[in-house]
């Protein structure tokens, strides 16, 4: 195992839309690879508005998954409905896929707690902003199904930088001893911020810190959805038989600057984003679908036609939202409110004019 993409042990389709690997039972027939393309398109779709309404200051910091949108949506698209999903913050797509709204989304990356009401999977976890903070979480999500009885997996998303806290070694260690249902995805878009994986650890790969867990861990490549659909939902069988975890690098690349709050060029050499984007996960899936004859110049114009109508609608909603009362942000966090809050609360109230 290495971290150089083309080393990646598990690829189904290649950056020229080759088919160089089994294809799985799901991807037989078109219904799925299609689904999955649009949700690809979709995603990419929502993220460019949302850089842009960031950029016209109508939304706030906003983390792009620019080009790693099939770690997302390929391992959302391996659960079952009933499992939990426990992201990172650059998770839209497998947000999406499981039923979180474009508005939901719009509503939270625009500061809007009520974002993270989901209407739809109401027991995913919100996105999780602390790094790698979440992944004792999902052992503690998995724990619990184990203890009741339940067939349902925790699927825990995280970084390549999140793999080195002391959360994700802990987190990682107690599903080895419990040997709960759950499964760990790397997005390892190669880095955390300013920092690239090799200053980040000595491993020769990410899956290789499941060995020391003993679980089972192994490599895929990030922008194959198909690949990775097919590696999650292989050890998601495993977990819910009982097998125990797994830790799965998918190998992707950050196309994006971190955030819309970061400039990559002060320490990222742009000759090095143009070599990786011919390995993005859109065109290749696109190629394949041109290739197998179910894909053709008329279907992606409505496609992105399609999902430009979505975004847009779920902007403007957005955009419409009226927000919260001021003191809405005191109201969530303490039963009973400490003096130092309330007397804060009570100066927001008088600044807007509200009755203290
Ligand atoms: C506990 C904690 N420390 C620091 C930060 C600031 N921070 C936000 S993202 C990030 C890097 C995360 O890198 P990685 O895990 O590779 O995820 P990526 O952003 O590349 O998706 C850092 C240090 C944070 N959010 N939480
Ligand atoms: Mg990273």
């Amino acid at each position: 195992m290495t971290h150089s993409h083309d080393d990646c042990i598990n690829r189904i389709i290649d950056t020229n839309g080759n088919i160089v690997g089994t294809m799985p039972e799901f991807a037989r027939d078109s219904e799925e690879p299609l689904r999955l393309y649009r949700a690809l398109v979709l995603t990419r779709t929502f993220d460019t508005k949302a850089i842009a309404l960031q950029r016209t200051g109508r939304l706030g910091t906003y983390a792009s998954s620019l080009g790693q949108e099939a770690v997302s949506v390929g391992t959302a698209a391996a659960m079952q409905s009933n499992d939990v999903f426990i992201p990172s913050f650059r998770e839209h797509g497998g947000q999406l896929w499981r039923g979180v709204t474009l508005k939901e989304l719009f509503l939270y990356w625009g500061g809007d707690e009520r974002g993270n009401d989901f209407a739809g999977p109401r027991e995913d976890f919100p996105n999780c902003v602390p790094v790698g903070s979440h992944a004792p979480h999902a052992v503690g999500v998995a724990l619990a199904f184990r203890l009741r009885g339940e067939p349902r997996a925790a699927v825990c998303v995280f970084g390549d930088g999140a793999t080195s806290k002391g959360d994700v070694a802990e987190a990682l260690n107690m599903a080895g001893v419990w040997k709960v249902p759950v499964v760990f995805v790397i997005n390892n878009n190669a880095w955390a911020i300013s920092v690239p994986v090799a200053k980040q650890t000595a491993a020769a790969a990410l899956a290789q810190k499941a060995i020391a867990a003993g679980i089972a861990g192994e490599q895929v490549d990030g922008n194959d959805v198909i690949a990775v659909r097919h590696v999650v939902e292989r050890a998601l069988a495993r977990a819910r038989a009982g097998s125990g975890p797994t830790l799965i690098e998918a190998v992707t690349y950050r196309l994006s600057d971190h955030t819309t709050a970061d400039d990559a060029s002060r320490y990222r050499d742009d000759k090095e984003v143009s070599r990786h984007w011919p390995a993005e996960p859109i065109a290749r899936l696109r190629t394949h679908l041109v290739n197998a004859g179910i894909w053709d110049k008329e279907k992606e114009e409505s496609l992105l036609q399609e999902c430009s109508e979505a975004v847009e609608t779920a902007a403007n909603e957005f955009l419409a939202t009226p927000p919260l009362d001021i003191e809405a942000q005191f109201d969530f966090t303490f039963a009973q409110l400490p003096a130092d809050l309330a007397e804060q609360r009570d100066e927001a109230l008088r600044q807007n004019g509200g009755a203290a």
